[in-house]
């Protein structure tokens, strides 16, 4: 018997950065646990890869160029069902359908439309394992060896 993955992978995107309390109260209410937080810089590159199954759609660059215009805040969230839970959570991919179908849905409260939709979420279990440890050894830890503290400046 399988044992159920119960961690994801969730993003506040630059459009909800400035609402990210108001999503993280909501990510408690909906019984959600945030393991882990913080709000890496990945570069245009990073976000490349993290976003690879998508580079031949029209909306490629301006996807990449959207997450780069701002903070972002990274969690790994844990939750019986997490994955399938967090998908229903923010909502339709489009933050207008989300504004139509599921009015209470993170996407419809924080985002504006098929871009700027305020939130990630992994698709899949085989996501959430690949995106939690992306964000791990490419862009969380790393931050951190780039930004030395000032001492080895002075
Ligand atoms: O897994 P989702 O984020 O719900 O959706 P996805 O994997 O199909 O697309 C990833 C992101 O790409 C999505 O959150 C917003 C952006 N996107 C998807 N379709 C379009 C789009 N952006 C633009 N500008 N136009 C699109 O048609």
């Amino acid at each position: 018997d399988t044992h159920p993955m119960d961690k994801t992978f969730a993003l506040i995107k630059p459009d909800a950065y400035p609402r990210r309390e108001a999503i993280i109260e909501d990510i408690k209410k909906c019984g959600f646990t945030i393991l882990k937080q913080s709000e890496p810089k990945p570069t245009k590159e990073q976000f490349e890869e993290f976003y690879a199954e998508h580079k031949e759609r029209h909306f490629f660059n301006d996807l990449v160029a959207f997450m780069q215009s701002g903070p972002i805040v990274a969690m790994v969230l844990q939750k019986e069902n997490a994955v399938p839970d967090w998908r229903k959570t923010i909502g339709p991919t489009n933050s207008l359908k989300a504004k139509e179908e599921a009015p209470e849905s993170l996407r419809a409260k924080y985002g504006t439309d098929g871009q700027a939709n305020a939130c990630h979420g992994s698709a899949n279990d085989d996501d959430a394992k690949r995106e939690i440890e992306f964000c791990r050894v490419r862009y969380l830890d790393p931050l951190h060896l780039r930004h030395p503290p000032d001492i080895h400046h002075s």
